[in-house]
């Protein structure tokens, strides 16, 4: 991500878990000089908080009928798009599920493509005809949004298998729930990325429930990253909530994909502070408030915010000029995607088949 003022704007990208047992150690996976220190802990900062009102918004539009169909939040995970997608090169991957916002914020989509994408307007990121689940944008290397619980982690072992056949150095981060290793795409993905060394990072983010069943009442083994040990790849599990954890185990990873070529498993203790969709209520019957109160005391935007406060890098008007800044930005984006018209009738019919017979 770069540092650059307008890349800022553009960018968007957060979590917490009170995972006493989350193994990676945060470290101040900074820069050598205080200056160089301030300045990324305030890219981050703005990353997460830009996903992190981005979302509060979409979930009032949704409330008042702007967006419609299906609408998973990010709120409370933004600590793991924004580590690893920090680490990444322009030319690297990223692929994900439907809960797919703060990714694509943290990549670089703007918030108009985004939010017109939500409205179903044309100046959408995919026309308009996606929606919240299939963001892509192919400049950045976004290849979605995908709303089949699995489907994408083969497609990341393709992506992987193309980037090492071609001779390239790129990796591919490819993003999922903790439901999704249940799933038998899950396996055949990982088998084959250890087999044959494809520099795929498999991050799992183990926000606890996969829509309103708890992990323990689905999974056979609670600790996901030790199914990395089917499979002979390296594996860690991580505290989701504290960015710089998530960046020490990503730097690893992504180093161990881009000069060895090899695949690792990453279990990301996180937790979303809403509801599973924006159809479900904030806490439901399957959690407690208690536990929901529990995970809120480590919202990871305001471990950060503390962090850099206590650094002495981040005083109350700095935070309310970022908040107010990116505040704006937001609403931008509310007002491009109502003046973006809706797709056209004969959109319908385009992009169904790719033509294969034109050059
Ligand atoms: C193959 C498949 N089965 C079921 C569903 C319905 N479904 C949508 S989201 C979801 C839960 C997934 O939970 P998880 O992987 O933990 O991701 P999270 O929603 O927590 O981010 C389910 C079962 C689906 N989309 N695809
Ligand atoms: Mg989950």
């Amino acid at each position: 991500m770069s540092t650059t003022k307008s890349s800022k704007r553009r960018a968007a990208a957060s979590a917490t878990a009170a995972d006493a047992d989350a193994k990676a150690v945060a470290s101040d996976n900074a820069a050598s000089s205080p200056e160089e220190r301030r300045a990324l802990h305030r890219e981050l900062l703005h990353s997460m908080l830009l996903q992190r009102r981005f979302e509060e918004r979409t979930a009032e539009m949704y409330a008042i009928g702007r967006i419609g169909g299906f609408c998973h939040l990010y709120i409370g995970q933004e600590a793991v798009s924004t580590g690893f997608i920090s680490l990444l090169r322009p030319d690297d991957y990223v692929i994900t599920t439907y809960r797919d916002h703060g990714q694509a914020l943290a990549r670089g989509m703007t918030p108009r493509a985004i939010m017109a994408e939500l409205f179903g307007r044309v100046d959408g990121c995919v026309g308009g005809k996606g929606g919240s689940m299939h963001l892509f944008d192919k400049s950045l290397g976004f290849l979605g949004g995908h709303g089949i619980v699995g489907g994408h982690i083969p497609i990341a072992a393709g992506v992987g298998f193309a980037i090492k056949y071609r001779g390239g150095d790129q990796v591919i981060v490819c993003f999922m729930g903790e439901a999704a290793v249940n799933n038998g795409a899950f396996h055949e993905a990982l088998n084959m990325a250890a087999l044959w060394k494809l520099p795929c990072l498999f991050v799992i983010e183990n926000n606890r429930y996969g829509m309103g069943t708890a992990v323990e009442r689905a999974s056979a083994i609670n600790d996901i990253y030790k199914r990395g040990a089917s499979y002979d790849m390296p594996r860690e599990m991580v505290d989701g909530q504290d960015v710089f954890a998530v960046r020490d185990a990503a730097e690893r990873a992504i180093a161990r994909a881009r000069t060895e070529s090899t695949p690792t498993l990453l279990e990301i203790r996180t937790y979303r502070f809403m509801g599973h969709s924006m159809s479900d209520a904030v806490s439901g019957t399957y959690r407690t408030k208690e536990e929901l109160e529990q995970y809120l005391k480590r919202d990871p935007i305001s471990l950060l915010r503390a962090r850099m406060e206590a650094d002495g890098d981040l005083t109350e008007d700095d935070w309310n000029a970022m908040d107010d800044e990116i505040k704006a930005v937001v609403q931008d984006s509310i007002d491009f995607a109502e003046n973006s018209p809706e797709p056209p009738l004969e959109a319908l019919m385009q992009d169904v088949l790719v033509d294969t017979t034109s050059d």
